[in-house]
């Protein structure tokens, strides 16, 4: 069957080219239509190269990474006597392809090419098409196959191999901040390239990751610098593993035909990540019964990695009143020191020093102050002076946690609190003045 027509269509290829067309048309039966259909929308493109990598069946086109299929449209003009189907062929380098040709219709045509019909170099492709009425039409383009069997490489990179980086360097303003670190590299492909596209290959290793975690696609730029079109540069702070001490990175690299640098242990970097962020102490509060401070080690702003802060050695954790250490009775854990305040210390005020180190021993210092006694107000100058804890002695007439504003233009009286309690709790007795 298909043998009787391929034998159809080369006899109608004779005619075509030897025969005059008028006597098909007489043959068709046909009475006005001297216009020949016309070929539109061939792939690949006239002038346009494919890739391979020599070793394989499979062919890409830039952009379109599928087996390769010989493709063409075609139609007959309006009112015209209508595309023959049958009439229809595809030569690759003057050989017919209608021995695979899955999608064969009287309005398109798409053969698979083989590896055998693509060889390296320039290729001529013909597309023969009659109308009913014996009008011919053949459509000739060229394109070029091109090997591309180099591996990509890449040239630049920075940080380098061996280098030290440290946390204070990590910080960013979020993703894709373009003043923050980051891993800069030039991509090299040898000519004739298929081409490196780094969005094709988020899975792949591609860009580049930290042990096994890719930077986050979102956070890399190609080509940032319109003079370096191969540049690409990643912020190393969206490396989601990227770990204190030492990390393996990897420039892993492919080109579109699949060539790749995946077994080269020379696209693995070796970083070593130091932690140089002090903890942060805060919420220092100190009354007559307890000094406590929360405390953390922070991450780097804008980091998604978790592993980037060594954390708190709680041995290292005190406090000092006055310079002098509280030795006794402290509770210290990573999330916060709290001792009790020493017993007899005169009315007045005390200097109060919170100190905790990180595991990496870099050491967070934070300040406040102990008031013992009445709140100080200056005569005339309203002023908030807050306690926390359970106040006693006879300067406090109530037992709880609250903030008394100094009456304007009195040291020895204060106001009650705000209004602002629980309807659980009792409500705070008159406050007198002392
Ligand atoms: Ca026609
Ligand atoms: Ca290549
Ligand atoms: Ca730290």
């Amino acid at each position: 069957m298909k043998g009787n027509r391929l034998l159809l269509k080369t006899i109608l290829l004779i005619a075509a080219l030897g025969i005059a067309a008028a006597s098909f048309t007489a043959a068709a039966g046909a009475t006005d239509d001297v216009t020949p259909p016309v070929v539109t929308s061939v792939v690949p493109a006239d002038g346009s190269t494919i890739y391979t990598n020599g070793d394989s069946t499979i062919y890409y086109q830039l952009g379109n990474p599928t087996p390769m299929t010989i493709r063409a449209e075609y139609s007959d003009e309006p009112g015209g006597s209508g595309v023959d189907t049958d009439s229809v062929m595809v030569h690759l380098d003057i050989a017919n392809m209608l021995y695979d040709c899955p999608v064969w219709t009287d309005a398109e045509i798409a053969c698979n090419a083989t590896a055998a019909d693509l060889a390296p170099g320039l290729h001529p492709l013909d597309i023969y098409v009659f109308d009913l009425a014996g009008n011919p039409t053949v459509h000739r383009t060229w394109f070029t196959v091109a090997v591309d069997d180099e591996t990509p490489s890449y040239a630049n990179l920075s940080p380098a191999d061996g280098s030290i980086i440290y946390t204070s360097e990590l910080n960013s303003a979020g993703n894709n901040d373009m003043d923050a670190l980051r891993v800069e590299y030039d991509v090299i492909d040898p000519e004739p390239s298929s081409g490196v596209n780094p969005m094709s290959h988020v899975n792949d290793s591609f860009p580049p990751g930290v042990s096994g975690a890719m930077i986050s696609n979102t956070s890399c730029v190609k080509n940032p610098d319109a003079d370096n079109p191969v540049h690409y540069s990643c912020q190393l702070n969206r490396a989601r593993l990227l770990q204190l001490g030492e990390n393996q990175l990897s420039v892993l690299l492919k080109d579109r035909v699949g060539n790749n640098n995946h077994e080269d242990p020379s696209s693995l970097n070796t970083y070593t990540v130091i932690d140089d962020v002090e903890p942060v102490v805060s919420d220092i509060a100190a009354d007559e019964t307890a000094i406590s401070a929360s405390f953390s080690d922070p991450l780097p702003d804008g980091a998604l990695s978790t592993l980037l802060a060594s954390g708190i050695d709680t041995d290292t954790a005190k406090i000092l009143v006055d310079d002098a250490m509280i030795t006794e009775g402290c509770t210290a854990t990573e999330t916060g020191i709290s001792c009790p305040t020493p017993t007899e210390l005169p009315d007045g005020t005390y200097d109060i020093e919170v100190m905790v180190s990180d595991n990496d021993g870099n050491q967070g210092l934070g300040a406040g102050t102990l008031s013992i006694g009445a709140p100080s107000c200056t005569p005339g100058s309203p002023a908030w002076a807050c306690v926390t804890g359970t106040p006693t002695g006879p300067h406090w007439p109530i037992t709880r946690r609250g903030c008394f504003r100094c009456r304007s233009g009195s040291s020895t009286s204060v106001l009650p609190p705000p209004p602002v309690y629980s309807s659980l709790r009792a409500r705070p007795a008159p406050v007198s003045s002392w």
